[in-house]
């Protein structure tokens, strides 16, 4: 029996990738490296200090800065991030997501959410879903980022259900990696070439219906 679906927020809930892309662009400019927005797209679903540390290798910056330094421009990138968030509104929620939330909720099915981003719980906020999620895990108590499942397992534990009750939602391919290695069903959002390991894939959050969802769980 299905009894939870365990979210990625970035790319699945809502978009913010452009807001990354923005704020990592402009601590770009001040270091004299260029973000491409290709680029941006293989920082999607990667926690910030490596992000950071991506980012300096681009240009062998990496030895460049002391331990604190790259911590004071993580924190630069994440306050010029903070007020770009701020304009986020219900209307940010990607296309299908509400009434998906809604049916799962209605049907007591749990829904948690698996985010490597340290800024979720304010931008659910801003989303008007801070009520809807049963649970969040706090990537700052994990160990290791996506691929790594800790982030889908520990999200199941929280909400008390087994990975094999369990569905997860990503929109990257460490994501999908992290749930198939949780042993939970992966569903992709996204490029089906991208996201080939996941057990099914969608190619925009509109097709990722609760109708759907039940008929991939009986089959
Ligand atoms: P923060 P997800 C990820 O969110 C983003 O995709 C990634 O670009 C970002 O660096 C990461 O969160 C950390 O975010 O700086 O706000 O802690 O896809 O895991 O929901
Ligand atoms: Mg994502």
């Amino acid at each position: 029996m299905l009894k939870a679906v365990i979210f990625d927020l970035d790319g699945v809930i809502t978009d913010t990738a452009a807001f990354h892309f923005i704020a990592w662009q402009k601590l770009g400019n001040k270091l004299g490296i260029n973000i491409t927005e290709a680029f941006n797209e293989e920082l999607k679903g990667v926690d910030r200090t490596e992000s950071l540390r991506r980012i300096l290798a681009l240009e062998n910056q990496e030895q460049a800065f002391s331990t604190s330094e790259k911590a004071a421009l993580a924190t630069e990138k994440n306050d010029f991030y903070v007020t770009l968030i701020e304009e986020i509104t219900p209307v940010d929620i990607l296309p299908g997501i509400s009434e998906l939330l809604d049916k799962l909720k209605q049907q007591n099915i749990k829904i948690g959410l698996a985010s490597a981003s340290k800024n979720a719980p304010t931008i659910l906020a801003h989303l008007g879903l801070s009520e809807t999620f049963d649970t969040i895990v706090d990537p700052a108590t994990l160990k290791k980022g996506k691929p790594d499942p800790e982030i889908f397992i520990q999200a199941c534990k929280q909400l008390a259900v087994s990975p094999a009750e369990s569905i997860g939602v990503e929109d990257a391919y460490s994501g999908i990696q992290a749930i198939n290695d949780a042993t939970m069903y992966s569903i992709g959002i996204g490029d089906s070439k991208t996201l080939n390991e996941a057990n099914y894939v969608v190619s925009t959050t509109r097709e990722l219906t609760y109708k759907k969802i039940c008929e991939l769980w009986q089959n």
